[in-house]
């Protein structure tokens, strides 16, 4: 179901038109109410007169992380604290956490953007939605609840967490749709398994909305089988407002962006330049609706492409590919770029392996080494490490072809490696404390 057709299925054109519009006036707005932008411009040479359509886009200077780390806590906002009615933080693991600040109308917009992706995956009126993303600080909870009020659903504020009760109110209150983190929800699937209280037969479930942290196609497969569920991607930063920047439709075939809020663009990293349409970059979003915290051409970090073909569900707004990982979580191990994800991917092939892992990377002697901790399922884990090897080496041929890298391989017992309520951590870089 689509919730709001006039937009989200607007022809290009009239986007186009809209997103034009949204630009000059918010750039406008960073120009004299912000003095970072007005400065940043001024460098650039470009008046808020130079920017008359989309297309001018590219004349306007870059945010980065870093930046809003400088303006910290409010040198970004381009409203009195008075107008402010939100605050929401997302916590950086070193320094200070990246602050943003909502009107009235900024949450408004924030949960018309969460109940579009709701929608696709038909949650209305008498819909139980449980919120099992974290409340507070983080944007996921509220985010969540609030796109699931404007659906008229039932919103069911659980936060993450307590895991054997979100499993008994799931039963106990029909929840239809879940709301967390992929990881975690996998967790709760497991739980379900293991439970003498609550069988999956017993379960109203049949959506789930799962984003904060990167995901792979396997992993959804575990997830709808477990589940039995669609599973929905849903995409968003807290610097864009938070969850609901975009989420897949009913094809899951690429999260549909909401242009008409936040303008995408895909860069070089290195020249800062477009990428041609449909290579993989950096993604960058302009805030075109955002009042107490307008922000200009975001670097998210988050390495995808822009998919521009039609979709069959019949919305125009433009499609996002998987995030490939982010560009600060990619690892070098001996000259070869590396993504946490991938060796989800991998292990998500052989039904051997549960979806878990954890990466120790160190240095020793001038070499990296490149410690991978796995789980054999229930079903075939023995501790007897004789018994372990034939499990090991079609992994590790699988990883040296895919990844390109030979890993030490440690096999866990099933559940050794930590679950985690939120997103998942899955690396120890340990050469980052080395100098
Ligand atoms: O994670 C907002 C969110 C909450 C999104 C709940 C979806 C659901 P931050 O904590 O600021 O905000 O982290 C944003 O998380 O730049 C991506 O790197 C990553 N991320 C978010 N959603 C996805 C997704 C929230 N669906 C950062 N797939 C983003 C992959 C995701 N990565």
């Amino acid at each position: 179901m689509i919730h709001n057709p006039e937009i989200e299925c607007m022809s290009r054109e009239d986007m186009r038109k809209l997103q034009s519009e949204r630009l000059v006036k918010i750039v406008k707005t960073c120009y004299e109410k912000v003095p970072f932008y007005r400065r940043k411009m001024d460098e650039l040479g470009v008046k808020p007169s130079d920017i008359k359509s989309i297309d001018d886009i590219s004349k306007l200077p870059f945010t980065t992380k870093h930046d809003l780390r400088d303006e910290y806590p409010f040198g970004l906002q381009a409203v009195p604290m008075t107008d402010v009615r939100r605050i929401h933080a997302s916590s950086g693991t070193t320094g200070k956490p990246v602050v943003d600040t909502y009107t009235d109308n900024d949450i408004a917009n924030w949960s018309e953007g969460v109940a579009r992706v709701l929608a696709a995956g038909n949650v209305g009126k008498g819909d139980v939605v449980q919120v099992a993303y974290g409340y507070g600080l983080f944007t996921g909870g509220l985010g969540a609840h609030d796109g699931a009020n404007k659906r008229g659903a039932i919103q069911l504020p659980i936060s993450a967490g307590n895991s054997e009760k979100q499993i008994m109110l799931m039963k106990d209150f029909g929840t239809s749709a879940l709301c967390c983190t992929p990881s975690y929800a996998l967790h709760l699937a497991e739980c379900i398994e293991k439970s003498d209280k609550v069988s999956i037969d017993e379960l109203k479930l049949r959506v789930g909305f799962f984003g904060a942290e990167p995901w792979t196609e396997g992993m959804r497969k575990e997830l709808e089988e477990k589940l039995r569920i669609k599973a929905i991607d849903i995409y968003g930063l807290t610097e864009m407002s938070g969850p609901g920047v975009g989420g897949e439709c009913e094809y899951q075939n690429g999260t549909h962006l909401w242009e008409d809020m936040f303008y995408p663009e895909i860069i070089n990293p290195d020249t800062l330049e477009p990428v041609a349409p449909g290579e993989f970059g950096e993604l960058v979003f302009t805030s075109l609706c955002k009042e107490a915290m307008p922000i200009l051409r975001y670097r998210t970090r988050d390495l995808t492409r822009l998919i521009y073909e039609p979709c069959k569900c019949g919305r125009t707004a433009v499609r996002m590919d998987r995030i490939l990982g982010r560009s600060d979580d990619m690892m070098i191990i001996r000259g070869v770029n590396v993504f946490p994800s991938q060796i989800e991917t991998v292990l998500t092939e052989f039904p051997t392996y549960t979806p878990y892992y954890f990466i120790t990377v160190d240095r020793k002697n001038n070499e990296d080494t490149f410690d991978l901790d796995v789980e054999l399922r229930e079903e075939f884990y023995s501790p007897n490490p004789a018994k372990q090897m034939p499990y090991i080496k079609p992994l590790y041929d699988r990883i040296v072809s895919l990844v390109g890298i030979k890993p030490n391989i440690h096999i866990l017992a099933p559940g050794a490696i930590e679950r985690s309520t939120g997103k998942a951590k899955h690396v120890n870089d340990k050469r980052n404390f080395k100098g």
